[in-house]
């Protein structure tokens, strides 16, 4: 087993920000309220592109908060250190992110009304996503080739365990009344309509103007250049290389990366392990 990370229920998690007993009390002892919402993903889904999304309607497309407070603290990522103390003291109605497989998720979940969306994104382009953001941070075991990550991503052997079993996970929840699933290419595709959708499942409503603000303030560019969002200011003590979040934000990259074989071998594995799902389940497939 790898030895660089910190491992809790035969899941991977970043050696540094992260302790067993914080992510056991996490899901044992975390209590959800009715007015939490949360954004559930693998990584590298486009968690932050949402989170800044949800901010913006909070504020109605008024930019002062998303530029003036850090991503981490508007919503804290629950199962870190930092953010599950956070969580716990928090007043009132609160906007919180997590990575965390479907069974290591707080337990009250399934007994409290909170509000959940899960964000699923093409998992080629995500391994690719977490190939040059993972590795060049001193988080993780470096891979030292794209082809060694391939090899670890398809058996699981990453950070948050393997996207398969996270997907099928919380895509069995895709019924509840208070989970809403949405797909980064569906974003891409049509930003606006992906808006409207998140307003509506958060009972919010939006002014035209307001609507083309948390557009505008949410576009890559724009928070590719937001100090408060693009992990820039994250100290060199920390990560010593930086983090580049904002690196493409683009569908379909995996084609400039992967071999042919590489590209069959994934097709495999994919129809094995996400056989079953009605067809349209995965937009990109
Ligand atoms: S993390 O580290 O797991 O929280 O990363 P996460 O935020 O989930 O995913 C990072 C990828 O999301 C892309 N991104 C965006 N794409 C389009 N539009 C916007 N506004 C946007 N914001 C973030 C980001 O570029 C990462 O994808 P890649 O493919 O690496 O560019």
């Amino acid at each position: 087993m790898m030895s660089d990370y910190t491992w809790f229920e035969g899941i991977a998690f970043p050696a540094i920000g992260f302790q067993k007993e914080i992510l056991k009390d996490v899901r044992d002892k975390f209590v959800l309220k009715e007015e939490d919402l949360i954004i559930l993903t693998y990584p590298k889904s486009g968690t932050n592109w949402l989170a800044e999304i949800i901010c913006l309607i909070q504020t109605k497309g008024d930019p002062k908060w998303v530029q003036s407070v850090p991503i981490w603290e508007r919503t804290p990522w629950l199962e870190t250190d930092i953010g599950y103390s956070e969580l716990i003291n928090k007043e009132g109605p609160r906007l919180m992110n997590s990575h965390l497989p479907m069974h290591l998720f707080p337990k009250s979940l399934f007994s409290s009304k909170s509000k959940a969306i899960y964000l699923i994104r093409n998992p080629r382009d995500i391994l690719v996503s977490g190939y040059f953001f993972w590795g060049k941070t001193n988080l993780v075991k470096n891979p030292e080739s794209l082809g060694t990550y391939f090899e670890w991503f398809l058996k699981g052997n990453v950070l948050f365990g393997s996207w398969f079993e996270h997907v099928r996970g919380w895509l069995s929840m895709r019924e509840w009344d208070n989970f809403l699933v949405l797909y980064y290419e569906d974003m891409k595709k049509d930003t606006k309509g992906t808006i409207k959708k998140i307003c509506d499942f958060l009972g919010k409503k939006l002014e035209p103007d307001e609507l083309d603000l948390v557009l505008k303030y949410s576009s890559f560019h724009v928070m590719k250049e937001n100090n408060m969002t693009n992990f820039s200011i994250i100290g060199k003590d920390v990560i010593p290389n930086g983090m580049n979040l904002m690196r493409k934000g683009t569908t379909g990259d995996w084609k400039n990366h992967f071999t042919v074989a590489q590209a069959e071998a994934f097709d495999k594995v994919f129809q094995e392990k996400m056989a079953g799902f009605p067809p349209g389940m995965f937009p990109w497939e």
